[in-house]
């Protein structure tokens, strides 16, 4: 199996936009590989919900980025990047309607490592690695002689 670390894409993503991209996130491990990650040079590139944890937080927050870089009227143009994990990205995902109606222009990333991986992480510290529905991936059921995949 091939296996990336959760800080290559972030560091690419760096390289690719020489650094000059407005960044969002999400909550989660992402957010931590992105804040480590993507070298930010400068003020007013990196936006994210912080000490509030609002998961949810990064298209919404992207395609704000995006309607006030569109490089329209004399607005500047720059390159927006959604870095997202894949339990966040859905908790707003319904957004992808306003992006496509306001035809405004984002990168989004998704980190998708099928779990909402911060509390899994809490959950291998302190509860024994009891999961309590933190596992996203696809899952295998066998019923009544099926097997459903
Ligand atoms: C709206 C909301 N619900 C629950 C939480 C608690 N919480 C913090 S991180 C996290 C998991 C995030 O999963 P994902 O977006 O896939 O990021 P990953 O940690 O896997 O990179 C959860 C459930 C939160 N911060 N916000
Ligand atoms: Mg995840």
């Amino acid at each position: 199996m091939n296996t990336l670390h959760f800080s290559y894409p972030q560091q690419m993503l760096w390289e690719e936009t020489k650094g000059e991209a407005i960044v969002t996130t999400g909550v989660g491990q992402h957010q931590m590989w992105a804040a480590q990650y993507y070298k930010f040079d400068e003020p007013r590139r990196w936006v994210t919900s912080g000490g509030l944890g609002s998961m949810g937080f990064g298209l919404p927050s992207a395609l704000g980025a995006a309607a006030a870089f569109d490089g329209k009227d004399g607005r500047p143009k720059r390159v927006v990047v959604d870095i997202d994990g894949d339990g966040s990205f859905v908790m707003n995902c319904q957004e992808l309607a306003t992006a496509a109606v306001e035809g405004l222009e984002t990168k989004i990333f998704i980190l998708n490592n099928q779990h909402l991986g911060m509390v899994v992480q809490w959950e291998d510290r302190f509860y024994k690695a009891n999961r309590a529905h933190t596992y996203l991936g696809r899952k295998v059921c066998c019923w009544e002689g099926l097997l459903l995949l």
